[in-house]
């Protein structure tokens, strides 16, 4: 009795090893819900969800949020026109007098407390006294117009170019590069959500 009990006991043992051969299934493994994740924009993913950073949304942080104000830091202007459209310089005997205007629609929104005297084309101006100027409605159009500074007459206008502040698609750029003609500018920005 004894021997067969013991053989049960081995016949047994030997089935169970080998079930165990023929036993397939993995491993345990870790199931990362972030495997197959993708979070654009520098998101990260977190439990199997993106945190988006600031100014990003969508599942995989690929969507803009539309910012309520876009901060006008600085705006340089890089060319002017030499002449006004008949060749006559913009002072009769020195430089235009510059300094650039925001208009929203026809509005004069802002004006630049300074003008740079006797500026050349060539050059770069950079206006900041009076910045930021907040952009309260980034999606309606905007003009940035310049002007020749004079005492007795009227300004000289020297060129306009008109912009939408913001666009869905351009990954909130820090500085826009503008050009109208001859007329270019370059604007620093800033974005609040
Ligand atoms: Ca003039
Ligand atoms: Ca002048």
């Amino acid at each position: 009795m004894k021997n067969v009990l013991f053989l049960f006991f081995l016949g047994s043992s030997l089935l169970i090893l080998n079930g165990c051969d023929k036993d397939t299934s993995s491993p345990s493994q870790n199931n990362d819900p972030c495997e197959s994740i993708v979070c654009y924009n520098g998101g990260y993913c977190v439990n199997g969800e993106c945190l988006c950073p600031e100014g990003y949304t969508g599942p995989d942080c690929s969507q803009q949020v539309t910012p309520t104000k876009i901060r006008i830091t600085k705006i340089e202007v890089t060319d002017f026109p030499a002449t006004d459209e008949n060749g006559a310089g913009w002072d009769l005997i020195s430089g235009a007098d510059i300094y650039p205007v925001i208009l929203k629609g026809s509005d004069v929104v802002w004006t630049s407390s300074r003008y740079f005297e006797d500026a050349s084309p060539s050059s770069s101006y950079s206006f900041t006294n009076g910045l930021p100027f907040d952009v309260t409605s980034p999606q309606d159009r905007y003009s940035i117009v310049l002007y020749d500074f004079d005492t007795i007459d009227a300004d000289d206008f020297m060129g306009g170019i008109t912009f939408t502040p913001y666009s869905n698609t351009n990954g909130f750029p820090s500085t826009r590069n503008l050009s109208v003609g001859d007329f270019s500018l370059k604007l620093y920005l800033n974005y609040v959500w």
